[in-house]
């Protein structure tokens, strides 16, 4: 069977978990094996708390938890609060949460890029075109200087952000967003100033008692989008290719069928390249040891978006996505995964422990009980994955040949879609004047629009169907797609990240527009007509792209054929990263119904009046079809005003 009707397979299989054949398999021996996994656990949740998915509940302070019936009486918390301020409030907690994840992980990179830099770290300074870029976007110093100096002062002035003071923006969002924006947000003051502060000072209004005004809370929620945007995506992402290099496109593979059951496997899960780029180097490395074990190599793998991480610089392939790490474990050929901070379910070890699996934690603050802890610091990164490659070469003896059945399921993909390779390819058929090539086919209508599609799988929908159905038709209308996170990997499933994918799923006349640009590249064929631009953090490059794309048109990022799209996703960071978009001016489509409706006033602040704020808003539909024609629409309706 072709690789690209793995997805009609899955929908054949009938399984309304998942649209993945591997997944379906593997969750069917799950079931044999009494193995429970995310979706038992749902359905055991279920019916879920009405008040909590209104997002109706508060327990802010000890007098709660407060909950305020929609349909009747109580309209008011003890305090006083109405449905209107504890939903503004719930949503701002929530973007917290996501913006802080961003920073800490953004925070973790620059630590390790100072002691790199300060030669008191594992790991050479990888990234020396990225050096130049971001000093000269923060107005860094290089001449005479050596990279490691300059690198050391960009690390310094990522810590300046969160160490400063004063009131003025932080210098990482006015050095990379573009100034019609940073005007937009200044006129509103949601402008943040320092990253940490802007999270405490967020915490503090949504306190029982502080702010009592949704519309300001409201506001307060699309500063935290900033902050999650420039102080976690954009620092995290620009700091990362310092370190471990841009990426180029690679091509990879994808789905649980990467896995070996002749090899020492090893997944890499989480999100921080410090962990997943130290456990691959020293996997190549100790490949001979693991032949001494009776293996016959060692393969590598990822889950979430550490394996988009190393998919986008080292070629390994993704084992699947969210809903998929379970599954991993659960076809019995994984000796070890790593995982860092965020996404890893705390039902790892416990699936582990079903089968010979190790789980090794690797941060001080993402512990599992059950786990392994390796803790690798930047100090000590080359001896403790060592030991974790050992671990999982040692643990290979232990696997129980009975147990393992890997699904003979995967896809070739291609990855590795910086800007700076998008434009490289565009180079290629215009050296002077690289984005012209993209402009003047989307002006003649040749690439219709484009849509970033980023974000999680989540039990309450069936895994992948959302993403890839909506894909499906965006491409059929000639839209180009660029894609992250889960989302990314979803896609990479089922072709749509090779150049046959781009036969089979784009239109007649992006489909002309990818090949010409592929072969121009020497890539021998259609670019692919999804992009795989990276893990979560990266959607910073998709904010790179639209603010190149502006500024050559010379007009607002809101005025762009584009929108976002997030189908299935569960994660606090999908949220903020969300709200981020919609500063940028982004239509943002959410898949999954956010908990806010208990508040009419928040729902349409978010879905209508937002837009005449910052020129994005967002909109909910869980019907992937009608999801694509709102997207379509909306690019008409700018191509329109742009008179294209
Ligand atoms: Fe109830 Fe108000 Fe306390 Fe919330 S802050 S739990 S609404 S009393
Ligand atoms: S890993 S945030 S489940 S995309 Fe970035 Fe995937 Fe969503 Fe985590």
């Amino acid at each position: 069977m072709s690789e690209n009707l793995y997805f009609e397979k899955g929908l054949a299989m009938g399984d309304a978990r998942s649209a993945d054949p591997a997944a379906i398999e593997v969750l069917k021996k799950a079931k044999a094996e009494g193995v429970e996994t995310a979706h038992e656990r749902y359905a055991a949740q279920l019916p879920q708390c009405g008040f909590g998915e209104l997002g109706v509940c508060c327990r802010q302070c000890l007098q709660g938890p407060c909950r305020i019936n929609p349909f009747g009486e109580p309209k008011l918390g003890v305090c006083g609060a109405d449905a209107d301020l504890i939903v503004a409030r719930n949503l701002l907690r929530t973007i917290v949460g996501g913006a802080a994840s961003h920073e800490d992980h953004a925070y973790s990179a620059i630590r390790c890029l100072y002691e790199a830099a300060q030669g008191k770290a594992d790991y050479e300074i990888k990234g020396f075109d990225k050096i130049q870029s971001v000093a000269a976007k923060l107005g860094i110093e290089t001449e005479g200087k050596e990279p490691k100096e300059v690198a050391e002062a960009i690390a310094l002035a990522a810590f300046h952000d969160f160490g400063k003071f004063d009131d003025e923006p932080m210098h990482w969002l006015t050095a990379t967003a573009p100034a019609e924006r940073v005007e937009v947000w200044q006129s509103l003051g949601v402008i943040p100033r320092n990253p940490d502060r802007e999270i405490r000072t967020a915490m503090h209004e949504s306190a029982m008692g502080v702010d009592g005004d949704p519309v300001n809370l409201l506001l307060a929620c699309l500063k935290l989008g900033l902050v999650d945007g420039y102080g976690g995506l954009q620092m995290g992402t620009d700091i990362q290719d310092i370190l471990f290099g841009t990426p180029s496109p690679v091509k990879s593979a994808a789905n649980l069928g990467v896995l070996s059951k002749d090899n020492v496997n090893i997944i890499v899960h989480g999100h921080m390249p410090e962990v997943s780029e130290k456990v691959v180097e020293w996997a190549r490395k100790l490949e001979e040891e693991a032949v001494k074990a009776g293996a016959k190599g060692i393969t590598l793998a990822g889950v979430c978006c550490s394996g988009n991480e190393v998919l986008m610089r080292q070629g390994v392939p993704s084992a699947g996505n969210f809903l998929s790490q379970e599954l991993a474990i659960i076809t019995g050929a994984v000796e070890v995964m790593v995982v860092d901070v965020q996404c890893f379910m705390p039902s790892l070890p416990k699936i582990a422990a079903c089968y010979h699996t190790k789980v090794v934690t690797t941060t001080p603050i993402g512990k599992l009980p059950g786990a392994e802890h390796v803790e690798l610091v930047p100090g000590d990164a080359d001896a403790k994955a060592q030991s974790i490659v050992r671990l999982a070469i040692d643990n290979f003896k232990n696997r129980n040949a009975a147990k393992v059945e890997i699904p003979d399921i995967c896809s070739e993909a291609w990855g590795g879609f910086s800007v700076e390779a998008i434009v490289g390819a565009l180079a290629t058929v215009d050296p002077e004047n690289p984005l012209k090539p993209l402009v003047d086919n989307i002006v003649a209508g040749n690439v219709y629009g484009a849509v970033g599609v980023v974000g999680c799988n989540n039990t309450k929908v069936r895994q992948d169907h959302q993403t890839v159905e909506l894909i499906k038709k965006l491409l059929q209308n000639n839209v180009l797609v660029v894609a992250t996170g889960c989302t990314a990997q979803a896609l990479a499933k089922y072709g749509f990240m090779t150049p046959d994918g781009a036969k089979q799923y784009a239109g007649e006349k992006l489909l002309a527009v990818l090949t010409a640009v592929g072969e121009a590249a020497g890539l021998g064929g259609p670019l692919p007509p999804v992009l795989h631009m990276g893990s979560c953090v990266d959607n910073s490059r998709i904010g790179d792209l639209l603010g190149a794309l502006a500024g050559y048109l010379n007009v607002s990022i809101k005025d762009l054929p584009v929108a976002a799209s997030a189908p299935e996703l569960q994660h606090e960071k999908a949220v903020s990263i969300g709200t981020w978009a919609v500063a940028l001016g982004v239509l943002t489509h959410v898949g999954v119904v956010p908990p806010v409706l208990g508040s009419p006033l928040v729902t349409k602040v978010l879905t209508e009046d937002v837009e005449g704020l910052v020129g994005g808003k967002f909109f909910v539909e869980l019907d992937p079809g009608k999801a694509a024609d709102t997207i379509l629409a909306h690019i008409a309706a700018k191509r329109k005003a742009l008179g294209i």
